[in-house]
């Protein structure tokens, strides 16, 4: 069972609920000597905090012992974030079609009638955990491969495409409801001097600790993302042009707190814009990027709206 290559490198856990004491034993027999680390739980309720708290692979409901409540424990186990993710089978001495369709409602994965064969039972069992193991897996890979497709390896930052997603949809929100925001976009200064004097991995270094700097004066409702190179952006909610100026004055500020070494004192320039009704998500970075190179031709390290 176990020695399935697909099931999961630690042992799997089945936890055994029901309140007839001789089948609860048994089925941990079977289980047991085929190598699954089994609970049991003598009563329907007191299922649901096991299955939370401590890692389970898979859940056995014997439906005939906790009568009606074996249906309300898998309801229950569905219900919470934690474990709505476990299979459930349910092993029961009622053969009608509607006590089996009842469970499936409810959110069983398998229905197994008593009296049971021990094959049947972990033939069943080895299948439910593979497939719960594989569809965990995918799960994490495809979490790992959204991670990889909206943040900026460098920096941990969202990556232009993902602002721009949360960004529409800001976008939105604000013509619907008349939330302003406002857009800060800000590029280092003198950035390709950096790499030229010190090399690449100090100017990656020097994008790090810009970032870590930034971050600290944010609010954790602000965006903040790569938009490309050494140009960052920022979306402040409910924030007018004045508050964003404000804010920008100070990030501006705390990079001239102290050097990056050893490429020394590091300024930025910062362009913003504000939602006004009626623009396009590209027309405000547009007016952002226009007020970025203001800011540049005005001598750098400055902020203009
Ligand atoms: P300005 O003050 O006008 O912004 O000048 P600048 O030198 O900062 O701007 P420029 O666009 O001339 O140069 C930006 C440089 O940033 C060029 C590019 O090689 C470098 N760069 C882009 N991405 C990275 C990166 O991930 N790491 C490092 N080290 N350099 C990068
Ligand atoms: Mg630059
Ligand atoms: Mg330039
Ligand atoms: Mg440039
Ligand atoms: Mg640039």
């Amino acid at each position: 069972m176990p020695s399935d290559s697909t099931a999961a490198l630690s042992t799997p856990t089945i936890l055994i609920v029901g309140d007839a004491p001789e089948s609860l034993e048994q089925l941990g027999r079977i289980l047991a000597e085929a190598g699954y680390q089994v609970r049991k739980v003598g009563s329907g309720e007191l299922a649901v905090a096991p299955a939370q708290t401590s890692p389970t692979d898979l859940v056995i409901l014997d439906v005939e012992a906790s009568g009606q409540r074996g249906y309300e424990t898998c309801r229950q186990i569905k219900q919470h974030q934690q474990t709505q993710q476990l299979p459930i089978v349910f092993v029961s001495a009622f053969q009608d079609a509607s006590d089996k369709v009842r469970a499936f409602s409810a959110g069983a994965v398998d229905y197994i009638t008593k009296p049971f064969q021990a094959p049947e039972v972990l033939a069943r069992v080895a299948t439910h955990v593979r497939l719960n193991a594989l569809q965990r897996r995918l799960e994490a890979q495809n979490r790992e491969l959204e991670r990889l497709a909206t943040t900026d390896p460098l920096t941990g930052l969202l990556n232009r495409r993902s602002f721009t997603s949360y960004g529409l949809n800001y976008l939105a929100q604000a013509s619907r409801y008349g939330t302003h925001f406002s857009l800060t976009l800000f590029d280092i200064d003198g950035f390709k001097g950096i790499n030229d004097a010190y090399g690449h991995d100090v100017g990656d270094k020097v994008l790090v600790i810009v970032t870590r700097r930034i971050r600290q004066q944010l609010r954790d409702v602000d965006l903040f993302a790569r938009w490309g190179g050494e140009e960052f952006i920022i979306l402040s909610p409910k924030t007018t042009c004045e508050r964003a100026a404000h804010l920008a004055e100070r990030l501006r500020r705390c990079l001239l707190a102290r050097p990056i070494e050893p490429a020394g004192f590091v300024t930025a320039s910062f362009g913003i814009a504000t939602e006004r009704s009626g623009e396009s998500f590209d027309d405000l970075i547009r007016c952002a990027d226009h007020a970025l190179l203001s800011a540049k031709e005005g001598g750098r390290n400055r902020v203009v709206t």
